[in-house]
């Protein structure tokens, strides 16, 4: 039987990009995101191979991520994967200059929409004693780099989450694992940077940087490892970067 995954993020990058994979390998996808017109365009796609449903929210939306969620149809109503994905760096000052309206985006998308989207799907994947969640945390939930302070902290709450609910939901067989990227070309700096496309480009120049693909291809494997088998915690970096900070570039 098809297995049913829900993807947050799916509008873009590496959530796109997984949809795209596992739509082409036998899975059933819901697509989340807020961006309405193009979960309708990613659905079209990905419906020539797969059944596809969209749901359109704000992860910071609580009450609206338990409504939606609670309400999907019958033929979508078991999720045996979910991936999430949804996050965002906002902003790259140092503490003392930081916008605390970036400070609450990224605590409340990163960290709070995370756990609210888990907290809807989880009961039904411990009545049925089976299910798969990965969490997409960071290279920077593994160490902090300058300027990186609350977007760093976000995704170390990510590792922290990650393992506390591999544990917590060890008693019902339920698998949980993380990825930690390192730099992924998506639309990551441009809202990083608050649409500035110059800067946001500039971050990938000189090096063969991640693609989503690249993200995606790994997640499917993970997805598709036989039941026994949980790959609990990845570091994904382009050959190119070494640590966080540590980036060879040619220029
Ligand atoms: P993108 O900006 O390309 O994609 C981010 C996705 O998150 C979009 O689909 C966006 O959809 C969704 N999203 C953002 N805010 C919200 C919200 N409030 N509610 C619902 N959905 C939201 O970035 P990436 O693909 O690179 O990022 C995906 C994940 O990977 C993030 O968690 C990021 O932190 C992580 N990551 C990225 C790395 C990189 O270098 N790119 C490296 C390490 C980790 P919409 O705007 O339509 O709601
Ligand atoms: C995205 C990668 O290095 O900008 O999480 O934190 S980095």
């Amino acid at each position: 039987m098809k297995k049913t995954v829900l993807i947050t993020g799916a509008t873009s990058g590496i959530g796109k990009a997984t949809a795209q994979i596992l739509a082409r390998n036998n899975y059933k996808i819901i697509l989340c995101g807020r961006r309405k017109e193009r979960l309708d365009e990613l659905e079209k796609e990905l419906s020539a191979f797969t059944e596809v449903h969209s749901l359109s929210f704000d992860v910071r939306d609580k009450e609206t991520v338990f409504s939606t969620i609670n309400s999907l149809p019958t033929e979508f109503s078991q999720i045996d994967v979910l991936i999430n994905n949804a996050g965002n760096a906002h902003g790259l000052d140092p503490i003392q200059n930081g916008n605390t309206d970036d400070w609450d985006a990224m605590i409340d998308i990163n960290v709070k929409g995370l756990l609210y989207v888990s907290k809807a799907i989880i009961p039904q994947m411990i009545e049925r004693k089976a299910g798969h969640i990965i969490n997409i945390g960071s290279i920077a939930g593994k160490e902090v780099y300058p300027n990186g302070n609350v977007y760093c902290a976000s995704k170390h709450a990510v590792d922290a989450i990650n393992n506390g609910m591999r544990m917590d939901l060890n008693p019902y067989g339920i698998r949980v694992g993380a990825i930690h990227p390192g730099m992924v070309e998506t639309e990551f700096s441009e809202v990083r940077f608050k649409g500035d496309a110059d800067r946001a480009s500039n971050v990938y120049k000189g090096l063969d940087a991640l693609q989503a693909e690249d993200i995606a291809d790994i997640i499917h494997f993970v997805v598709s490892r036989k039941y026994h088998v949980n790959i609990a915690d990845l570091i994904v970096y382009p050959t190119a970067q070494a640590s966080a900070t540590i980036v060879k570039k040619n220029v």
